[in-house]
């Protein structure tokens, strides 16, 4: 029994080899909406104003308001977990972090981002507030962030786990942990943000 302690303190730490680098440095593409290289306040914003004309509703209206301050806010609670004092996210930066929480003993504060990137996805592409993505619901994400739908199709199919043509909270976040910490590059999640490879 006394052995099953010593085994949790002994789990091998993780690399951060060639397949999560690819991953994490295609995110921060992605991220990249106006692809100059780094991620600053604009890019999230412009996410935001790209939802609401995708909704179709007023710009000055209440709801529109709270999907831009949703989007914002996305951006200041990154720079805050990347403990980062600059409006201003490099590549460079975005890579150290990854590849220091999945080196790191404890991934807690990894695991922290990937819950709140799970939520932060809902919040602002679960339009209906069912607390499911739907097919149309993912398809208009990947719409926002210039994602070829294509090869997204293939990855809805892999993070609907249950295959009830609904992502849950629940298969986001395990699809959100094979992106961000899976070596395999077959691993069920790799193509939630489009082809990587
Ligand atoms: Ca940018
Ligand atoms: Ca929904
Ligand atoms: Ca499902």
């Amino acid at each position: 029994m006394g052995n099953s302690t010593t085994k949790l303190h002994e789990r091998p730490r993780s690399v951060f080899s060639e397949t999560p680098k690819k991953k994490v440095h295609h995110f921060f593409n992605v991220l990249d909406i106006d692809r100059n290289g780094q991620l600053q306040p604009d890019d999230f914003v412009n996410v935001g104003k790209k939802i609401v004309s995708q909704l179709g509703i007023d710009e000055n209206s209440r709801g529109a308001r709270l999907i831009l301050l949703k989007s914002h806010r996305l951006f200041v609670q990154l720079l805050a977990d990347l403990h980062n004092p600059e409006l201003t996210l490099t590549l460079w930066d975005w890579i150290a972090f990854f590849r220091d929480q999945i080196e790191s003993v404890d991934n807690g504060i990894l695991d922290h981002y990937i819950q709140r990137t799970s939520r932060h996805v809902f919040d602002l592409f679960d339009v209906n507030k069912d607390k499911l993505i739907s097919r149309e619901e993912y398809a208009n994400m990947l719409m926002i962030y210039n994602i070829p739908n294509d090869s997204a199709i293939q990855g809805f199919e892999e993070l609907d786990r249950n295959s009830d043509d609904f992502i849950s909270s629940d298969e986001m976040v395990q699809a959100l942990n094979n992106f961000f910490k899976s070596e395999n590059s077959e691993a069920k999640g790799n193509l939630i943000f489009g082809d990587w490879r």
